[in-house]
């Protein structure tokens, strides 16, 4: 058996222990880790008696629409008084919670878990680990430290949201213990490739059409260190797509030999640009998204600007790029 690399800290134990109404959030547009971290801790506080309240402000995209208790997630924020605790999981910043991130932080105490680099401190009692593979891994030390029996359908949820958020075990956030995890889930009869099969295997045919449009975008700078693909409005309607069907894409141009960022642009119904990074090795587009005030992981992160045509946001991106992969990264 081997031991997480830090203790789940006591006070959050404590107060989890204590606490009779607590309410779970995650972020606005969630993903895999995002939704399993929430319905895990949440199956697991409910195993320990708790009454347990799911609370996301997006409808769940209809790919996660297979997690178990998915249904159970709910946007209809009531009396934020019944609660006497809350737990934000996967969050980066407070504004990630949503609209109602000012009613949400009067619940106390608030805690807060996390595994995002350049995390930003929020709450009452933070546990942040930056070199976590996912949240998920981090509530199943939760559940440990509270002696909670992890059910089938939470280990199923921690297993989906692990395997998402490590890029299916290949990014530099895998360790050692990710795996122990994982197999202590196995364990609980979850079976990787049924979960691999509602995870990848989801394509729509709206969504490959989408796929062509955008791989046909594709643009490769500095000697083919650097892949662009980018999705316009125009090819969303062409398709018939939905913005969710994007997910995953930017991991054809990262896959390329040379690559060593891809970048992902998306023009959004309300006009801004959305930019998905990612990157291999030293490479860290965390300090790029941090620049235009977005967020994520040394390998993996994003940002949004406003504002802005589709063609400048690539450019400007491209300039810094360029510049950090001439200084090897060090001089950002
Ligand atoms: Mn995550």
């Amino acid at each position: 058996m081997l031991n997480p690399p830090k203790q789940v800290p006591d006070q959050i134990t404590e107060a989890l222990r204590q606490a009779k109404n607590i309410l779970i959030a995650s972020h606005v547009f969630p993903d895999a880790d995002a939704i399993g971290s929430q319905l895990a801790l949440g199956n697991i506080l409910e195993s320990l008696g708790k009454n347990v309240f799911y609370y996301c402000e997006e409808f769940v995209s209809s790919m996660y629409e297979f997690m178990p208790g998915s249904e159970q997630l709910d946007n209809n924020l009531q009396n934020i008084s019944q609660f006497d605790a809350a737990v934000a999981v996967d969050c980066g910043d407070r504004f990630r919670l949503g609209h109602e991130v000012d009613a949400l932080l009067q619940i106390h105490p608030f805690i807060v878990i996390d595994h995002h680099a350049g995390h930003r401190d929020f709450g009452d009692i933070s546990w942040v680990e930056a070199d976590r593979s996912s949240t998920a891994e981090m509530v199943f030390d939760l559940a440990r430290a509270l002696n909670a029996e992890i059910s089938y359908n939470a280990a199923y949820n921690l297993y989906a949201a692990i395997v998402s958020d490590s890029g299916s075990f290949k990014y530099d956030s895998t360790s050692a213990y990710t795996f122990h995890v994982a197999a202590q889930l196995l364990n609980r009869g979850v079976v990787p490739s049924e979960v691999a099969g509602k995870l990848f295997d989801n394509y729509s045919e709206n969504r490959l059409k989408l796929l062509e449009k955008v791989l046909g975008s594709l643009e490769l700078h500095s000697e083919g260190q650097i892949a662009v693909i980018a999705a316009t409005n125009q090819m969303f309607e062409a398709s018939g797509a939905k913005r969710e069907d994007t997910e995953e894409f930017i991991n054809l141009p990262r896959a390329l030999r040379s690559v060593k960022v891809a970048a992902f642009l998306k023009e959004t119904p309300d006009g801004s640009i959305k930019v998905s990074l990612r990157a291999k090795g030293e490479c860290d587009v965390s300090q790029v998204a941090l620049k235009y005030d977005g967020g994520g992981h040394r390998n993996a992160a994003g940002y949004s600007v406003k504002d802005k045509t589709l063609a400048d946001v690539n450019e400007e991106l491209l300039q810094d790029l360029r510049k950090r992969l001439k200084s090897r990264w060090s001089a950002a």
